[in-house]
């Protein structure tokens, strides 16, 4: 397919298919990840291109680090205006993996730094395993985050939080981050790879109006005034449930054919 062949062409990335999965690795081991333009913009190509059979992706850091951040580096060239478009080509890369038609879950580990974390914020599910850790350098660097980290990280930590880690480099660890919010789920060491695939096995059997609805839908109802919402969430849960994939579902449950929730 198209997406096999921008894989395979991809340097900055590991691509690998793996059944209804897709794997997207960071590939820079030896700069821990650090995001260069190079890298972002095979992000975009990958997301532009998903294969329609693809029902969820896991992104994660090869190494041992999820990410370093912005490739400092490249800032160095940069006046207003690069650095204006650079901020701005960022978003469009994050909102197009927040917009995914399918869900996506980050696999952390060590560095979820700056930009790093600005990536790892745009997924839908974060797994962190105990040696992932989470900071914004970007104060002692002179900088400001622009990977949309302003809007989507006070969504779930909080603004006071996150100005206290911009303004005292304040590092949180992994054990920390799954009640303040930066990830759902601790792994066991070394597992959130593992634990990640998992979930993405789960939600690519989800009905694919189910996980738009969930990935399209419920953020613009959060963020809408109530009665919108309201109305949102009824125009919805009725497009969903109109479709004959609900209808197969729940004729499934009504006769004993699919397990009943369980507690564990
Ligand atoms: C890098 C980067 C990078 C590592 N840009 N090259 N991010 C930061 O401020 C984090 C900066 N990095 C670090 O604090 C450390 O590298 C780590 C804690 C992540 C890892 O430490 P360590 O001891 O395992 O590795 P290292 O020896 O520091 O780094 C290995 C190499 O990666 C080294 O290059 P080398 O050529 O000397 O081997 C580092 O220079 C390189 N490297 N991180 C460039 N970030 C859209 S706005 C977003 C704003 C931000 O993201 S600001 C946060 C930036």
């Amino acid at each position: 397919t198209q997406a096999a062949a921008t894989a395979t062409a991809a340097s900055l990335l590991q691509i690998e298919t793996r059944g209804r999965l897709l794997l997207v690795g960071l590939n820079r081991p030896a700069k821990r990840n650090a995001l260069n333009d190079g890298i972002i913009l095979e992000i975009e190509q990958v997301f532009q291109a998903l294969p329609s059979d693809i029902g969820a992706v896991v992104i994660h850091g090869i190494g041992g680090h999820f990410s370093a951040g912005l490739d400092l580096s490249e800032l160095q060239e940069r006046d207003a205006t690069a650095g204006l478009m650079h901020s701005r080509m960022w978003h469009r890369v994050f909102d197009l993996i927040q917009q995914a038609r399918v869900p996506v879950i980050a696999a952390l580990q060590g560095a979820v730094i700056g930009g790093g974390l600005e990536l790892a914020c745009a997924a839908h599910i974060r797994v962190a395993d105990p040696s992932a850790y989470y900071a914004l350098p970007e104060g002692s660097r002179g900088i400001f985050v622009g990977g949309g980290a302003s809007m989507r990280l006070p969504r779930l930590i909080g603004v006071h939080r996150m100005a206290d880690m911009m303004l005292t480099g304040r590092v949180y660890k992994s054990e920390e981050g799954v009640a303040l919010g930066f990830a759902q789920y601790l792994t066991d060491a070394d597992g959130a790879l593992t634990k990640a695939l998992e979930l993405a096995e789960r939600v690519a059997q989800n009905a694919p109006l189910t996980n738009f609805a969930v990935l399209q839908a419920l953020p613009l109802i959060a963020e809408a005034s109530p009665q919108t919402g309201l109305m949102l969430e009824s125009l919805m849960a009725s497009v969903a449930q109109s479709d004959q994939e609900a209808k197969n579902r729940i004729r499934d449950f009504l006769e004993r054919k699919v397990g009943k929730v369980k507690s564990e």
